[in-house]
């Protein structure tokens, strides 16, 4: 199998059938259950989302109706009149579920030895203990507390402190600079920040507080900060009056640390979370109670078959929405053992996951095929020397996985068995949209597959290559929703208009993501509408053009942009990664146009392939493509913030090479 050649994503077709092991004790048994599913929930959607909110749920009240919709306003109110507290269905049930004892949160810091496990009982003690320190500093239902904080357990403890008594956090990546974290706390006038001394990553401190405290003094609305002492760095500045550690502050609330969950309402706000800002200006998007934990749940449960005694780990961090919807809120409201890694895939070796998946054994691993590509330029002895027989979902979420890369993960971390849960969704809809039933869908890589059960997708438009029809059964189109489901967000915050125009076009939910659908009604993401390519009229993906070059073996990653182009409208111009070791040459700058030329066809050749150290990435690791093309363009005035930017120095060194080449 793995002689056979690739060329594009489009092209890719092979395909995987589920295990047959575990197949009739799964929650989704084979193909025939999971259509039965999906007829059920478009037939009866009230009767199927409602089971589940209460097989999955505990609600203190229930609700009066499952869906009020407001059809010309795109308003979606989810399980009206239900009564519920977020943060007592990811902890005090399970005190009386036998889970008591269990581990809820697995803890591994960056250095090995540092480890840190929390039974749910712990774990209620530790978020009561939280919420009254909360409390006393006067935060109150509905009040923002914004949550700048490294991947440590005070970071789950916070969220589902803010959640219990009913205020609505906001988290802001630690990775962050200036730029980001100040709007993000202004956006939402918090009251209180809660922060750490410093984060740790890659062996060196991010001094965390005191980039914080600059950013402050334009933030009137904070009136404390509480501090965890993380990193041990000294001479940490405390402002009098406002600032605190977490340890004194808890200190006061040691004794009788019961602190009761707050009633709210389904539709009250749980938290608010940006976008990426992988296109443009970040989104405050606000996610209910009722509607976000019962999706959560639910795709937690189904996508990853979640049983009582998985190690189930998401590498994402909780600054993103995938830490909220499958590191804290899905797998906890499950009575799940979830598990948290402060550190980097690569650091101080690239075999860190593959260490504690053996030391933990990890039964359910999801991350983002941006780590997969980062681990694959590495000798492969660094995963086969680790015993990962205990893995028996991975997953894949944040941009489409590239045929090598989906190839890779299943070879070398799935021992070529396991079942991939590529999984297509956005912060906009709270969790899994289009995604397999590992023990149900047959997989074929690249594809995220088909839609969840009530999930109504499907592509309007044409998105299709002007003057070209697409293929005899496949259809190319805008990704668009046309039912609402109870992830969905609630509203943009202070945005009216911006919520708005995710239903401007279409009258129903556009993602902005381009797909196309083949005849097995296969969902493959062509990556967003405006990474689009124009050339002499016809349209092409840039996914498509990136899939050919990482099919080269020299090429690490590959990112393609449109540019300026005085004949054809638009060029395309290819920024790459090589892999290590592998030099840069015009030799090799050749070699790739052929391949694509041979693969897509003479348009697609790219104008010119510049050869960078790394691309110009979010903090959950997606390429800011917006940037390139503006750099593509020569404009590099208006790049937008690179504050925000994983690294922001590559910024310079991909200019300075453009201006070069050009
Ligand atoms: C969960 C998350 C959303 C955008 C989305 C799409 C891309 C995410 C994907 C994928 C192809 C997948 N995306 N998962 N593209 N296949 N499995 O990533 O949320 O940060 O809001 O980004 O990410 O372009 O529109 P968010």
């Amino acid at each position: 199998m793995s002689q056979e050649r690739i060329t594009t994503l489009l092209n890719e077709n092979r395909s995987y059938l589920p295990p047959e092991h575990g197949k009739t004790s799964a929650w989704v048994c084979g193909a025939e259950e999971y259509d039965a599913l999906c007829r059920r929930a478009l037939e009866d959607p009230s009767d199927f989302w409602g089971a589940r909110a209460s097989q999955l749920v505990h609600w203190f009240k229930r609700w009066d109706k499952v869906l009020e919709a407001d059809e010309v306003n795109h308003k979606y109110k989810w399980f009206t009149g239900g009564k519920l507290n977020a943060s007592f269905n990811c902890i005090d049930r399970h005190l009386i579920s036998g889970r008591r004892n269990k581990a809820a949160l697995i803890w591994q810091g960056e250095k090995e030895t540092d480890v840190r496990c929390y039974t749910y009982q712990m774990l209620y003690t530790e978020v009561c203990r939280v919420a009254h320190a909360l409390s006393s500093l006067r935060i109150r239902k509905g009040d923002h507390v914004a949550l700048y904080m490294p991947m440590i357990p005070e970071l789950f403890i916070a969220m589902l402190a803010c959640a219990r008594i009913g205020a609505i956090h906001t988290a802001i990546f630690s990775g962050y600079a200036e730029g980001g974290v100040r709007s993000r706390i202004q956006g939402c006038k918090a009251r209180v920040v809660i922060t750490a001394d410093a984060a740790v990553r890659g062996g060196k401190f991010k001094p965390l507080k005191a980039n914080l405290d600059p950013i402050l003094e334009k933030c009137p609305s904070v009136a404390h900060v509480v501090v965890v002492k993380h990193a041990g760095l000294e001479n940490v500045h405390m402002q009098r009056n406002r600032d605190i550690w977490w340890h004194d502050l808890i200190d006061d609330f040691t004794l009788n640390p019961d602190f009761p969950c707050e009633p709210m309402d389904s539709n009250d706000t749980l938290f608010l979370l940006h976008t990426s800002g992988s296109t443009g200006k970040p989104t405050g998007v606000m996610h209910s109670t009722g509607g976000y934990l019962t999706y959560a749940a639910h795709t937690t449960q189904w996508c990853f078959d979640m049983r009582d005694d998985d190690v189930y780990w998401c590498t994402a961090d909780a600054g993103w929405i995938t830490g909220h919807t499958y590191g804290v809120y899905g797998p906890l409201s499950l009575g799940a053992t979830t598990l948290m890694f402060e550190g980097i895939p690569t650091w101080p070796y690239p075999d860190r996951y593959w260490r504690i998946v053996e030391n933990f054994r990890v039964n359910i691993l999801y991350t983002a095929p941006t780590v997969i590509r980062s681990l694959m330029r590495m000798n492969e002895a660094w995963t086969e020397r680790y015993d990962l027989r205990s893995l028996r979902i991975l997953g894949s979420v944040g941009e489409p996985i590239n045929p090598e890369a989906w190839q890779w993960y299943h070879k070398h971390i799935g021992s070529g068995e396991l079942p991939i849960v590529d999984t297509w969704w956005q912060t906009e809809t709270g969790g899994a949209m289009i995604a397999p039933m590992p023990y149900a869908t047959k997989l074929k890589p690249g594809s995220a597959s088909k839609p969840l059960p009530g999930i109504d997708a499907t592509v309007m438009g044409s998105a299709a290559r002007d003057g070209e029809e697409p293929e005899a059964g496949c259809k190319a189109g805008h990704l668009v929703i046309r039912r609402p489901w109870p992830g969905m967000m609630q509203g943009v915050f202070n945005d009216e208009e911006k919520y708005q125009s995710y239903f401007s076009r279409f009258g129903c939910y556009a993602s902005g993501d381009a797909a196309e659908i083949d005849q097995d009604g296969y969902f493959w993401i062509l990556g967003r509408i405006d990474d689009s390519i124009n050339v002499s009229g016809h349209r092409l993906s840039t996914a498509e053009i990136e899939a050919v070059l990482a099919t080269c073996p020299e090429v690490g990653e590959a990112a393609v942009v449109p540019m300026p182009h005085a004949l054809k409208g638009e060029g395309i111009y290819a920024y790459v990664v090589t892999r290590d070791e592998v030099p840069w040459s015009a030799d090799l700058r050749a070699k790739l146009r052929d391949a694509v030329r041979r693969d897509i066809g003479a348009l697609a050749t790219p104008e010119y392939i510049q050869f960078v150290d790394g691309m110009p990435k979010t903090t959950s690791g997606k390429i800011i493509r917006r940037m390139l093309r503006k750099i593509a363009g020569d404009s590099y005035e208006d790049i937008g913030d690179t504050t925000s930017l994983a690294e922001p120095e590559v910024i310079p060194k991909i200019i300075s090479g453009h201006r070069n080449l050009v």
